[in-house]
């Protein structure tokens, strides 16, 4: 009969449907592997007057850790997470990785007052940053895996 076989086509198309959506929706389709995490955003602002070192500070010292110049200066988050790094300061700023010092390295070159620069972590680690420009402020970001 041709409206059985309607019916059981019907049926069949939408346990396919079915099947296929929840293998995609479990990570199971669809390029292997799951998708990268979608991770919360953590603002680091570079503080007004920041770029002024302190009075016992000599070039070539390491980065100071302190909220007086990334704030906050120390950062616990999840590989997916994504740093915002703003500069509220009246001069440029960068956020960089330390040579050595990080597990995967990014720059953010100058950024001038007002603007921000974005960092998606995919790698866990301990990220030592800091300013090119001005290598007294330091900052250290736990990226948990
Ligand atoms: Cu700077």
């Amino acid at each position: 009969m041709a409206s059985r076989t309607v019916v059981v086509a019907v049926v069949v198309v939408v346990v396919v449907v079915a099947v296929v959506g929840a293998l995609f929706a479990t990570g199971m389709l669809g390029g292997g592997g799951q998708p990268p995490r979608q991770g919360k955003v953590v603002r680091i602002v570079s503080n007004k007057d920041s770029y002024i070192p302190p009075e016992n500070w000599k070039p070539g010292d390491p980065p100071i850790i302190s909220d007086r110049y990334f704030s906050p200066s120390r950062v616990t988050l999840n590989v997916g997470d994504t740093v915002e790094y703003v500069n509220e300061d009246t001069t440029p700023h960068t956020f960089t990785t330390m040579k050595g010092k990080a597990p995967a390295s990014f720059d953010s070159g100058p950024v001038e007052p007002g603007k921000s620069f974005r960092y998606t972590f995919r790698t866990a680690g301990e990220y030592n940053v800091y300013c090119t420009l001005h290598p007294h402020k330091g900052a250290v970001i736990n990226v948990l895996p």
